[in-house]
Parts: C-alpha cells; structure tokens; sequence
C-alpha cells in the first residue's frame, strides 16, 4: 500500500514517572524508521517533534495527580497536529508515554468526524487505560487516554472530547493488568477487553478478525495505539511499566500483518518506549520492524490465497 506517513514526534514524558520516554521519538529516528518505511515504497515526511504550549495552571481534586497542567498542554498541541497530519497522509506518532494518546486520537477523531466518519480504536497494551484523573492511585496521567475519548467525566481541564468513541468501537487487546477502579468502570461503560487468557484461549487471530470486520462493515477509519508493554518483556525491555505474559514476537507481527491485509489502519501511535532501559536498541528496533509489517513488510504476498 504506497501511503504517505507523516512522523511527527511526541516526545512526552509527564503522563508517568520514570524519565526517559521523551527520548523515545530520537530512538525511532536511529532505529531507522523512515528508511524502512520508504523500502516498502511509503513515501515518508518527518515533520519533527511536536512543541506544546507553555502550560497554564491546572487543578484536579485527586492529590496524586501530576503534571496535569503539562499533559494538557501536550494534549491541545497534539490534537491540533494530529487533525492536521490525518488529513494529508498517514500519521505516525512516535512517543512518549501514552497520555500522548489524549491528544493523538481526539485529532484524529476530528478528522474522521469531518470527513463524516465513525472512527475505531484498537488499543494494544498490557493496560486497559480507563481511569479518569480522580481515580487514579498513582496519579500518573497516562493511564487515562482510554477514559478519556470514552466520554468518561473528571476530564473537566482537558479540551472537549466531543465525538466519544463508543465502546463496540474500541478494542483492548492483549490486556493482563486491570486496577479495580478500572475493571468496575470497563463493565458500567460495556467494554470488554480481549484479555490475554482470552487470546490463551482463542489465539490472536478470531478475535481481531472480527473487530476488523466491524471496521470494514461501517467504513471506518481505525487508529492504532501500540503500547510497548503490549509485548512481552522478554522481547521488549524498554518500557517502565512491564508485565510478564504478553505478546511473542510472532503475535505481534501477526497483529500487524492482519492489520496491512486488511488495510484498515489510518493512523498509528507507538508509545511507552524509554530508551534509557533498552538493550542495545532491540526494543526499539522491534517497533520499527512491527511499524514496516503493519505497512506491507512480509515473506510472502499472501493475498491471492485462499485460507
Ligand atoms: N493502571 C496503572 C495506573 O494507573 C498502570 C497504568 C500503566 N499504564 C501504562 N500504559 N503503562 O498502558 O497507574
Ligand atoms: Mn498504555
Ligand atoms: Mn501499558
Ligand atoms: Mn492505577
């Protein structure tokens, strides 16, 4: 498929506490994920790092809260890029933690409503991301994005969500660590994660099949929100918050080729990657090998077959 990814980097790290996720669109960029892109005849533009605002004052009730006032800031900023981006190619957003996701899917759920679009998100990380800023234990922002475009109230300093999500659109895939505030709120708002023992159970590929075919049914535009942590910590060192039992490096890629077979995906986050706790680069080096195969980078051509 000969898209045209724009990169724009997100180099954020306020949504959690360990430091290094602002390194992570630097890392990428090393790795060389614009000349994988363009050997699979993509044509590529990196349009730099996303620059927020200064940010204003910010309060919230939940004492454990921090640095709300930058993740706004960082959520205006790349709202506005993000619409913008998803209107002229491909967009590639290269974390930064995953509060970045404030702001990446309510500009691309911008763009979609324009273009008079529903828009669907597949969600693959080892967390299901649904608190809000007051429910929070630790207070670290980027445990909320998926509350957020949810339409879940307590994101009252945020910009307006307006367009939320709803949740027969939004897919948690390979989910393994759930806090109880989450899990209550998950079954009052009707989502159900594709949980790891699920996917123990069934394999990767019936349950994304069918979220995919909802996709393809309403015509929709999907973004794709790939969380380090969605991968094993045997594979994927770089990353502060691992949990054991997650994607092997053939799921992953299996994820990502179904997700160039079907040719649904319209924009693409990769978040959570701190360099500082890599291995050499292998962490990295794997997103942008994950990035080529979600872009047609295969073996064989498989689309003339029949099973
Ligand atoms: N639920 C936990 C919390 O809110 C852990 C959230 C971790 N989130 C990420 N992104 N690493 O998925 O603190
Ligand atoms: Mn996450
Ligand atoms: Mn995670
Ligand atoms: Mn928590």
């Amino acid at each position: 498929m000969n898209q045209h990814c724009i990169i724009l980097g997100a180099p954020v790290d306020s949504g959690q506490s360990n430091p290094g996720c602002l390194m992570g669109p630097a890392s990428y960029r090393v790795a060389g994920l614009a000349s994988a892109l363009e050997e699979l005849g993509c044509t590529v533009q990196d349009q730099g790092d996303v620059a927020p605002r200064p940010a204003n004052a910010a309060a919230c009730n939940n004492p454990a809260v921090h640095s709300l006032p930058e993740t706004i800031a960082w959520t205006e900023a790349l709202s506005a890029a993000a619409q913008d981006a998803a209107s002229q190619g491909f967009p590639i957003f290269l974390g930064g933690d995953h509060s970045l996701s404030l702001g990446t899917v309510a500009g691309v759920a911008a763009h979609a409503r324009a273009m008079n679009r529903s828009l669907f998100v597949l969600w693959l990380d080892a967390h299901s991301d649904f608190h809000t800023p007051m429910t929070t234990g630790s207070g670290n922002l980027h445990g909320t994005p998926v509350a957020y475009i949810s339409g879940r109230s307590d994101f009252d300093s945020f910009p307006p969500f307006p367009d939320p999500v709803p949740a027969e659109r939004i897919c948690l895939f390979g989910i393994r660590s759930v806090d109880p505030a989450e899990r209550t709120a998950l079954g009052e708002h009707g989502i159900t994660p594709v949980d790891m023992r699920e996917l123990d159970e069934r394999g990767f590929v019936a349950p994304l099949r069918a979220f995919l075919d909802q996709v393809r049914a309403a015509n929709g535009m999907l973004h794709v929100s790939l969380d380090v942590d969605f991968l094993d910590p045997a594979i994927a060192p770089a990353v502060g918050t691992t949990v054991p039992g997650g994607a092997t490096f053939r799921e992953a890629h299996l994820v990502m080729e179904m997700l160039h077979e079907a040719r649904l995906a319209t924009s693409l986050d990769l978040v959570e990657l701190n360099p500082f706790l890599d291995e050499r680069g292998r962490t990295a080096r794997l997103m942008v090998d994950l990035t080529a195969s979600l872009m047609g980078r295969k073996v064989f051509d498989r689309t003339n077959r029949t099973s």
